[in-house]
């Protein structure tokens, strides 16, 4: 019992303080949620301060965590570095950034606007990098040692016809991952990536609602089913947590099977 209890705890989240974006969307709710029972305290981040509450409340009412709510509209990339130690200012210090806000806006490529190539490629990516950055500086004036986990898609890998924008955002995600993971190896930050396969929520319950659509999916899919969000959860306390001190530059996906299947 006491050789278990020693090895589990290389998954505890204990006094852990993490950063999440996309605290209210699809994902990010589960992931936030999975993360307070591994024991992390919480710096949640949405546009929403109506949805950040409630889950706050939600999340303290059944995990022993505590929840920071931080509005914060991350297309203002500028003032991303002001609000981190902002953030840094309320929590004390901020130990692991997940990065899971995402946004797609599907189209033919020969019809995407100036416009809705900016907004998912700030959200997406740009939004991820000056996020990472200013937890870097915070990190570095520690002494360094920390974790950086993006929520990637299997979109860092391979595409699908009318998310030209999305895909080539995730695909620099992968690279982003792996760059500050060779630059940041030096102050001890762990830098990976989590690639979802097809998850249902309210962003891709359009596809979902495709019958045909929905049996691509399913048959693609050697598990045979749409992802859960709680189905993430494993991963990210994993990739959190000191278990995956020796972990850098990786992507792992989550889907399925379906990268392994032609
Ligand atoms: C979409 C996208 C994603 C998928 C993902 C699979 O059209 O919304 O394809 O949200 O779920 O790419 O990883």
């Amino acid at each position: 019992m006491q050789a278990r209890n020693k090895r589990m705890s290389l998954f505890d989240l204990t006094n852990k303080n993490i950063l999440i974006t996309g605290a209210t969307g699809g994902l990010g709710e589960a992931i936030a949620d999975g993360l307070a029972e591994a024991g992390a305290n919480l710096i949640i981040v949405g546009r929403n301060e109506d949805k950040l509450n409630a889950l706050k409340t939600n999340i303290e009412s059944r995990h022993n965590s505590k929840v920071y709510v931080k509005p914060f509209d991350l297309n203002n990339i500028d003032a991303i570095s002001g609000f981190f130690d902002d953030a840094v200012k309320s929590a004390g210090s901020i130990d692991i950034l997940i990065n899971c806000a995402g946004i797609n806006i599907r189209g033919d490529a020969e019809e995407i606007s100036r416009n809705d190539w900016n907004k998912v490629l700030t959200i997406n990516l740009s939004a991820c990098f000056f996020l990472s950055q200013a937890f870097c500086k915070h990190r570095k004036s520690l002494g360094g040692g920390g974790k950086i986990v993006n929520i990637g898609s299997l979109m860092c890998q391979v595409a699908r016809p009318t998310t030209t924008p999305y895909a080539a955002s995730k695909g620099g995600l992968l690279m982003l991952t792996k760059s500050l993971a060779c630059e940041w190896a030096k102050y001890n930050i762990n830098v990976n990536a989590i690639g979802p396969g097809y998850f249902l929520t309210k962003m891709t319950q359009p596809l979902k609602d495709d019958p045909k659509f929905n049996e691509w999916v399913i048959t693609n899919t050697p598990m045979g089913r749409w992802g859960n969000p709680h189905d993430l959860i494993g991963t990210v306390v994993f990739l959190s947590s000191s278990a995956s001190d020796f972990i850098t530059g990786q992507i792992i996906y989550v889907d399925g099977g379906w990268l392994s299947f032609v």
